[in-house]
């Protein structure tokens, strides 16, 4: 599909905290438990404004540092967000869900027919947790040391196909899939570690140039500096035994 670039531009609803009440519960309106700084519940945000169902899909942004009890207790025993109330069911997972909104609501597809594209779909599909281990593993050790490699393996995925600058030469849900991350991998890397991922990779510098000409993930975007003050206390704050913990926390 060609990049949606609608510029409708939402007023955010605020955050709930521990003290907000719980909103109705399976009464029809599809809601999507999110949080505006979490990358994996960006992924379905960016899919819902691609999709252009801003008035389908209700953002529900929850507080983590105050979550709701009853969030845990009576919409998502994962205590996890990215979480879709839809059609009587909660559906979690953001990888998941990716592909449950594109293929369940209206909207343009978000992966081709192309057989050779949806080879290469998944394929990237099945690397992106892998990707994220070994980046964030690196931000432990020596980093752009131990990461250049992830890197470089996107670099060598968007050379495959020359019909555009996305992973599967138009835009497509795999572009969802990574951007988050990448998105604060560059800023964290560019500020803690001063390394440009971009250099000596055209293919990636050009995919995130096109990536922030789009409405629907620009909105979405994470504040740099709370991130990257986040970022630091996680992964310079803590004591031996981090990555262990990492590993559990982030993937599963
Ligand atoms: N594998 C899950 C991971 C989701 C996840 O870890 N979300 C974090 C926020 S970024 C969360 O909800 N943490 C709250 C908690 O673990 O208590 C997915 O892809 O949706």
């Amino acid at each position: 599909m060609a990049p949606p670039r609608s510029a409708v531009v939402e007023n955010l609803p605020p955050p709930l905290n521990s003290s907000a009440e719980q909103l109705p519960l399976f009464d029809g309106t599809t809601k999507l438990y999110t949080c505006y700084t979490c990358p994996f519940a960006q992924r379905v945000w960016i899919t819902r404004n691609c999709k252009g169902l801003q008035d389908e899909i209700k953002l529900v942004p929850l507080n983590l540092q105050d979550m709701p009890a009853w969030y845990k207790e009576k919409v998502y025993p994962m205590n996890k967000v990215p979480a879709l109330e839809d059609n009587g069911e909660i559906v979690g997972d953001s990888l998941h869900l990716i592909k449950y909104v594109d293929s369940n609501f209206e909207g343009p597809s978000l992966f081709p027919d192309d057989p050779k594209k949806r080879q290469l779909g998944r394929q990237l599909w099945s690397y992106v947790d892998k990707f994220m281990n070994i980046v964030y593993t690196s931000f432990y050790g020596e980093g752009p040391k131990e990461c250049g490699s992830a890197f470089d393996h996107l670099e060598g995925a968007l050379r495959k196909f020359e019909d555009g600058p996305f992973f599967l030469g138009q835009f497509s849900r795999v572009d969802i899939a990574y951007i988050p991350f990448v998105e604060r991998f560059q800023v964290y890397l560019s500020e803690v570690w001063k390394y440009d991922i971009t250099a000596s990779r055209p293919k990636l510098a050009a995919w995130i140039e096109e990536m922030n000409k789009i409405d629907a993930y620009k909105q979405t975007k994470t504040d740099p500096i709370e991130l990257v003050e986040h970022y630091k206390m996680r992964f310079t704050g803590r004591e031996s035994g981090g990555k262990e913990k990492f590993a559990e926390e982030e993937t599963h």
